[in-house]
Parts: C-alpha cells; structure tokens; sequence
C-alpha cells in the first residue's frame, strides 16, 4: 500500500533496526521501546489488522507466528515474552498494518489491561 509507513519500512524506504525478515515477515526494533527487548513484527503483505486476515493467506500468517519464536530465540527471551497485536480504536492501534508486538527482557505486570 501506497502511503502504508510499516509497508515503507518493509520494502527498505524508511530506514528501521532490522532484527528478521523472510519472504513474507519483516520485523524490527520499536521506535519507543515499552521493555528492554521491544520487536515489531508484520506480514509484507498490506493488512490492516487482524479483523483483515480474511485477505491473508494461512501461510502469511503463520509465518509471523513462526518469525515471533524465531526471533525471541534470537533475542534470548529464554525466560518468556509477551506477544501483542492492537486491533483498533479501542485497543489503541496507531498503525494500521497488522503488527505483532514482542515485549521482553524483564518481569512483566500479571495483567494486560
Ligand atoms: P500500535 O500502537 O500497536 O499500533 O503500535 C505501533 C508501534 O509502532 C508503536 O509502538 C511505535 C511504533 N512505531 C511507529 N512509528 C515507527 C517507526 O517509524 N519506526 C519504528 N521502528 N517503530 C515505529
């Protein structure tokens, strides 16, 4: 998509922290870090969020949640690893391509909301 930033960062036009990518994932370090190890991962392909999967292929998808384990290994998220995906308004989604946060490298709170 044309005016998609995630989609620009994607393709290279937009420099970003690269930390994994493969024919269908890209992923890369958070502008504004929420935990000492923060990812973004997301499909290459331009999806909205995740009520827009009906436009993904199985594969693309399951290729994120594979990248997720991939790259917390990398990190060495041995310990474990929160994995987020803000889907609109009321989850507060800023930008509107799918994206799969990782949060770790510490304790977490024992509640998300
Ligand atoms: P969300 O609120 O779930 O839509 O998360 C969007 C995330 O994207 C937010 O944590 C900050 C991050 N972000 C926004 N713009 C950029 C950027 O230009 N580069 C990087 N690396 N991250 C960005």
């Amino acid at each position: 998509m044309d005016n998609c930033l995630f989609c620009k960062i994607a393709a290279g036009q937009i420099p970003s922290d690269k930390v994994y990518e493969d024919d269908s994932v890209y992923a890369f370090r958070d502008i504004n870090p929420q935990a000492p190890v923060h990812i973004l991962v997301i499909p290459r392909k331009h999806i909205p969020s995740l009520d827009g999967i009906g436009d993904a292929s199985d594969q693309e998808l399951a290729s994120c949640l594979r990248a997720i384990r991939t790259i917390a290994g990398q990190e060495g998220l041995n310990h474990g690893y929160r994995v987020v995906s803000n889907c609109g308004p009321d989850a507060c989604q800023s930008v509107p391509h799918l994206h799969f946060h990782i949060l770790g490298g510490t304790q977490m709170a024992d509640r998300m909301a």
